[in-house]
């Protein structure tokens, strides 16, 4: 069965994909052993993995390796976020059979200009292209791929330019037209007041996805309760929580000269071994080496 048929399948299922954020093979092992439908190959955690702004300086290699590898070691469909396309609809072509290739169940592609700036940031600048260059986009991807449950997501970012509700719907509905299999609509509100007007308004056949980083009052049961979302991403959880908890235990062992206190707090190294599939190597030794 292919990614994006599996995709498909658990939407089918389930009726909302819950998808969360990684930024590395074990995190998205991480996100599998939690339960989670789906991983978001989420563009700004690769980003601040490599310490570097979420402004299009990791290039398509490295987050494909990571599309990959994530996609290999966790086997959930993966959704890959792969930002503007990586220049127009003939970069486009290229990134999309790549992606494809490289396990991706998801493309979502949005309509700003490259080089983009990451979406959440207070006074960001947010250049849009055209509705007929990003359609020309849409059509590219579609083309390009070959397996057709392969899942082209369109993403709007008129919200978070500032443009208003019009433009959003006016710019879905376009990509819509274009051949999206799937919309998804960003917004930097810090309520989820604009998103839900946003898709009471929606008035297309296509499914909404959706990213309520800047809006946490947004939970599972009040997204069903919309009723047209389909996919649901937990946009920057697991780079957060890793700056969180590494902070706070490297904080302690120089405040207490010693790892001592730290012990009883972080995972175990078995734990990590387990992880690792060290339990297999041990068996395996047993079987193959002579
Ligand atoms: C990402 O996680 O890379 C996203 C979501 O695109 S956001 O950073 O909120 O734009
Ligand atoms: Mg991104």
């Amino acid at each position: 069965m292919t990614a994006g048929r599996k995709f498909r399948d658990v939407l089918a299922r389930k009726g909302l994909v819950e998808a969360m954020a990684s930024h590395s093979p074990l995190s998205a092992m991480l996100a599998a052993e939690a339960g989670f439908d789906a991983i978001w190959a989420s563009g700004f955690e690769l980003s601040a993995m490599y310490g570097v702004p979420d402004v299009s300086v990791v290039s398509m290699t490295q987050h494909l390796d990571m599309t990959r590898a994530m996609a290999d070691r966790s086997g959930l469909p993966v959704v890959a976020d792969i930002d503007t396309g990586f220049g127009n609809a003939i970069n486009v072509l290229y990134a999309v059979e790549q992606y494809e290739r490289a396990g991706a169940a998801v493309i979502v592609m949005e309509d700003k200009s490259f080089p983009k700036v990451t979406s959440l940031i207070a006074g960001g600048r947010q250049d849009m292209v055209r509705i007929e260059e990003f359609q020309g986009k849409i059509e590219a991807a579609r083309a390009a791929r070959r397996d057709p449950d392969l899942v082209i997501v369109a993403r709007t970012e008129a919200l978070i330019a500032g443009l208003g509700q019009e433009e959003a719907l006016k710019r879905a509905r376009a990509y819509e037209a274009a051949g999206a299999d799937m919309i998804l609509v960003h917004s930097k509100q810090k309520t989820p007041d604009e998103i839900e007007a946003f898709v009471r308004a929606w008035d297309g056949k296509a499914p909404i996805a959706l990213v309520p980083t800047a809006y946490p009052q947004m939970t599972v049961a009040r997204v069903k309760e919309l009723k047209k979302i389909g996919l649901l991403i937990w946009g920057n959880h697991a780079i957060r929580a890793s700056v969180g908890a590494m902070r706070a235990t490297f904080a302690q062992i120089r405040k207490e000269g010693g790892i001592h206190g730290v012990e009883s707090q972080i995972a175990t190294v078995d734990d990590v071994f387990e992880l690792q599939g060290m339990s297999a190597v041990k068996d395996n030794e047993k079987r193959f080496l002579r």
